[in-house]
């Protein structure tokens, strides 16, 4: 267990601590929002019993979208969705050998009736997963859907602001 924290909404699970250093940046992401989260490491090979008690449970916690992220044979996002009408959003791991292929490559390929929603392989996945979550919760909440435009629009700015060195 990483953190904990009082009446999360958004729950994020990894396979392992080793997934930390890359989840980090989704957390840090939710906490700008100043959404409340929870990040856990749960397995769902290591800790099956865990993991589908976590998910079955989720819901009645008042958490209201799940982040599973694992690396390699990655299906804790499926595991996560198997037990819960959450949405489960998948972040693949970079893993050892396939750097990540893997991860995407289990997490995507969910068979129809169980759906996952997989991000891009690292950070931007781990990222967006924060930043799709942030959306999700702000169709209900205005305040927050004011601070994810504000957030766009800063993104927008810094974009039209950049200049390129040494143009010949
Ligand atoms: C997966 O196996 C984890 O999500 C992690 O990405 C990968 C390696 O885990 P460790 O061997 O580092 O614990 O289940």
């Amino acid at each position: 267990m990483v953190e904990m924290v009082n009446n999360p909404l958004v729950g994020i699970v990894m396979g392992s601590d080793s997934d930390w250093p890359v989840l980090r940046s989704c957390a840090e992401m939710l906490k700008r929002f100043g959404i409340a989260y929870e990040a856990k490491v749960l397995s769902a090979h290591r800790t099956p019993d865990a993991a589908l008690a976590y998910a079955t449970a989720a819901q009645g916690r008042g958490i209201k979208v799940l982040i599973g992220a694992a690396g390699g044979a990655a299906h804790l996002a499926g595991v996560l969705a198997a037990k819960s009408q959450l949405p489960v959003l998948a972040v693949p791991m970079p893993s050892k050998h396939l750097q990540g292929l893997d991860s995407l490559l289990a997490m995507v390929q969910m068979p129809g009736g169980i759906p996952v929603a997989t991000f891009a392989i690292g950070e931007a996945g781990a990222v967006n997963a924060a930043l799709f979550s942030v959306a999700m919760l702000a169709l209900s909440d205005a305040d927050l859907a004011k601070n994810l435009a504000a957030f766009r629009a800063e993104q927008t700015e810094k974009v039209l602001a950049k200049t390129l060195p040494d143009q010949p």
